[in-house]
């Protein structure tokens, strides 16, 4: 672990070595039980007031989405999202995949509606694939329990070690990959993933709702999808821990 937030007090938290492995082999896993029933009940309502107060602006910090309730900067958008990058089992696996200092990335929400969703097979590093050196950790926290037909996460296993341009292996990115897995949970559960993995939002089939907020770290040397020091407001600014600061890099 990073010894910085060691000293600043983040809890020592040990992934099984059958998680570390899945990372390390298949470039996902998922943390069982992480959200307790009353921050679920906050971040259900929390995501759902958000939305339905920036309407039309929702999500416009980083992507709008056609069909997709999106929300960004979640940062700046409650006390209730702090234990999201502060969380010591998640930051165990950024830090054995990144194996080297990190900072949040960004933390958005994702709500494919009925009808909608399907992406386009992506990685969320975009610069070099150079073996065995990672960049970028994503984090599902599933406010929804992720199902088969609602839109849960696609992901090719193994596909964050494959240094093939993804966009010349496919003629359409948007199709289903022979070797995809589905990232399906109970609601409470946080999955992991390598950022240089190939992954995807589906479409959602069954109108189930499917909150889920993303909670992105990079390694510290790169820039964040979202800029936390320009974005700091002062009601976060006035509550952040060190540890706070530390992992927002403000
Ligand atoms: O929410 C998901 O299933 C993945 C979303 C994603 O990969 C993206 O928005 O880039």
């Amino acid at each position: 672990m990073d010894p910085r937030l060691t000293e600043l007090g983040l809890l020592a938290a040990d992934l099984t070595a059958a998680q570390r492995l899945q990372l390390d082999e298949q470039g996902f896993t998922i943390l069982p039980g992480i959200i307790g029933a009353e921050w679920l009940a906050q971040l259900r309502q929390g995501f759902d007031d958000i939305y339905c107060t920036e309407g039309g602006e929702a999500g416009k910090e980083v992507a709008q989405v056609e069909g997709v309730r999106r929300l960004a900067d979640l940062v700046n958008k409650g006390e209730m999202f702090d234990g999201i990058y502060q969380q010591p089992l998640l930051l165990a696996a950024v830090w054995h995949v990144l194996q080297r200092p990190f900072k949040l990335h960004s933390i958005n929400g994702h709500d494919p509606l009925m009808g909608y969703g399907q992406q386009a097979l992506h990685a969320d590093w975009g610069g070099a694939r150079d073996p065995g050196v990672f960049h970028v950790v994503n984090s599902m926290w599933m406010l929804d329990d992720m199902t088969a037909d609602n839109g849960a996460t696609r992901l090719v296993p193994g596909s964050q070690h494959n240094a093939a341009s993804l966009a010349e292996l496919m003629d359409d990115r948007t199709a289903p990959h022979p070797d995809e897995v589905r990232l399906t949970a109970p609601a409470g559960s946080v999955g992991v993933f390598n950022g240089s993995a190939w992954h995807s939002c589906t479409e959602n089939r069954s109108g189930a709702p499917r909150r889920v907020l993303h909670g992105a770290f990079i390694a510290r040397e790169h820039k964040q999808q979202t800029d936390q020091r320009a974005h700091l407001r002062p009601e976060t600014d006035a509550r952040l821990s060190p540890l706070g600061r530390y992992v927002l890099d403000v």
